[in-house]
């Protein structure tokens, strides 16, 4: 371990020797994982919905499962825990972390890596560009691996915090020709990732002919998040053509479900 954690006073002390040198190859290894036709797992933690004791558990198990990236971030974050909560992950492995962020707030330089989100599916100029320009300075001053991300909103069933905060409204459930044609606009505008988002505990999340037919038309990794609950449905968004897939509420509810997804989404019949 590569620091302290208090349980007294519930903080912890990052030692920053042990800070591994700044590699910048994840983006290189999406690539690479998605020309061999390999699926990544991605667990999200959102820093306002663990305890120091239910964080430690999810990477534990993360490790044991074979995780590939933890996302850490939100919409809306209340608590300001999002560095600690990085600070824990990067002591206990050596699983890369990438910041996937609700506001330039949530920039910490002791990540690897940022998804520097475009909120292309919504009309709010602020989260296409705005948001963008105020954090680039502190970006660069991060060193963190930028990774430009085509943020796609879909209707997942129910209100979710992602779309009420953003102020903009999902592509309708079954338009996956909107859905297409905003994968291929983000793309061809020089995107470097597209994340289809029902939003974070969606009743539904993605069909799987949207996934399909986005994957159809676009060349860059393709992430699919928001409502997936079971392994079969990460399976199913797997051979639809989904490159990396996220899971959050489901592995806050039971983190053993961990074991489930990763075996499922890490099957070799991609190949
Ligand atoms: C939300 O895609 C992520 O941004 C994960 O969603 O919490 O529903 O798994 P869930």
């Amino acid at each position: 371990m590569r620091g302290k954690f208090d349980f007294v006073n519930n903080s912890f002390t990052f030692d920053k020797s042990f800070f591994p040198p700044m590699k910048k190859n994840i983006y290189h290894r999406l690539l690479a994982a998605k020309a061999n036709k390999q699926k990544k797992f991605v667990v999200l933690i959102d820093p306002d919905k663990v305890t120091p004791e239910s964080l430690i558990k999810t990477i534990d198990i993360s490790v044991k499962a074979g995780v590939d990236y933890f996302f850490i971030g939100g919409s809306l974050l209340i608590n300001d825990s999002i560095a600690e909560c990085c600070d824990v992950i990067k002591s206990y492995c050596e699983v890369p972390v990438i910041i996937f962020p609700g506001s330039p707030s949530q920039i910490h330089s002791n990540a690897d890596g940022i998804l520097l989100l475009s909120l292309i599916s919504g009309r709010n100029p602020d989260l296409l560009i705005g948001q963008q320009v105020i954090a680039a300075a502190a970006l660069r001053e991060s060193e963190l691996e930028i990774i430009s991300t085509g943020y796609i909103l879909v209707d997942g069933g129910n209100a979710t915090t992602v779309s009420y905060i953003s102020n903009t409204f999902p592509i309708p459930y079954h338009k996956d020709d909107i859905a297409m044609s905003t994968a291929m606009a983000g793309e061809m505008l020089g995107l470097k990732l597209i994340y289809l988002e029902a939003g974070s505990g969606a009743n539904n999340c993605v069909s799987e002919n949207m996934v399909h037919r986005v994957a159809e038309n676009v060349d860059v990794p393709i992430i699919v998040g928001g409502g997936i609950s079971s392994p079969e449905k990460a399976l199913a968004l797997c051979k639809s053509g989904a490159d990396i897939i996220v899971i959050g509420t489901a592995a806050e509810k039971n983190p053993e479900i961990i074991f489930q997804m990763s075996d499922a989404i890490h099957k070799s019949e991609f190949a």
